[in-house]
């Protein structure tokens, strides 16, 4: 029995679709998608339609991760303080490029999933957390972009990688394979090359990465070089808040924070 694992695409339909190139070579029996599709590269709407595509096309498990939650909190006007020109108008663009149908779509997706297999239970949620862990064999999750492996309590636990964002340090699109049968389990790292310019100019095309909060910057030099600038800004964001003792959102200081960011790398 072979899973493919996929997690934490952020909008990169170009990753996404390179990766099928390889997957639809392969021979497996499900995919698992671990959440995150949307947000940070501006193609959320497409991602969407091309997991709903593939979903239609093989046996998926597919869950919501915390950017999917926020998007419903948004839509439910949960954060009427997250606007164009806030520190949240990465999640406000977002919602704007998606339909009602969209919308509907991720509010019908679980937070987690338990698969039962004849080789023991694989539990899937988005962020890692230690429930239900005694009654599981796999405990597959995303939220790190960083493809990890390791085994607590006789329980495995999987991150796949991030396919549109990863921080590996090692620029590509990352997913993985878990192959279970009866004499042995295989796990498959996978950190698939692609034309980084098509989500950069994608960005740069909508100014992204000069206007407001300029996010997109943060995002380009990920993308660029597998390290996770989006948190490293905002640490340095709140160090400075915190010595200049300011409380309200400021777009100044976090664009100070935002540059000393990227110059320091
Ligand atoms: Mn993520």
């Amino acid at each position: 029995m072979k899973f493919i694992i996929m997690s934490d695409i952020h909008g990169n339909i170009w990753t996404l679709k390179k990766c099928f190139k390889y997957i639809e070579n392969m021979n497996f029996d499900a995919i698992i998608w671990c959440g995150d599709y949307v947000t940070d590269v501006p193609k959320g709407h497409e991602v969407l339609e091309t997991i709903k595509m593939y979903a239609k096309k093989y046996k998926s498990y597919i869950i919501r991760g915390n950017r999917e939650e926020y998007i419903l909190q948004y839509a439910s006007n949960k954060h009427k303080d997250w606007k164009i020109n806030t520190r949240y108008e990465n999640i406000v663009y977002t919602y704007e490029s998606l339909t009602n149908n969209d919308i509907k779509w991720i509010k019908s997706l679980p937070k987690t999933i338990e698969i039962e297999t004849k080789y023991g239970k694989i539990y899937v949620s988005h962020i890692l957390n230690c429930e239900y862990v005694d009654k599981c064999k796999y405990k597959i999750f995303g939220h790190l972009h960083e493809q990890c492996e390791f085994v607590k309590d006789e329980t495995k636990y999987i991150d796949p990688g991030s396919i549109g964002l990863n921080t590996n340090r090692a620029p590509g699109a990352q997913f993985t394979t878990l192959e279970i049968t009866d004499e042995y389990e295989i796990i498959e790292k996978y950190n698939v090359k692609y034309d980084i310019q098509k989500p950069i100019n994608e960005i740069k095309k909508l100014e992204m990465d000069i206007k407001g909060y300029r996010w997109g910057k943060l995002i380009i030099k990920t993308i660029e070089k597998g390290i996770d600038y989006p948190q490293k800004c905002i640490t340095e964001y709140n160090k400075l808040k915190n010595k200049y003792n300011i409380t309200d959102e400021s777009i100044e200081m976090w664009n100070k924070a935002l540059d000393k960011t990227i110059i320091e790398e």
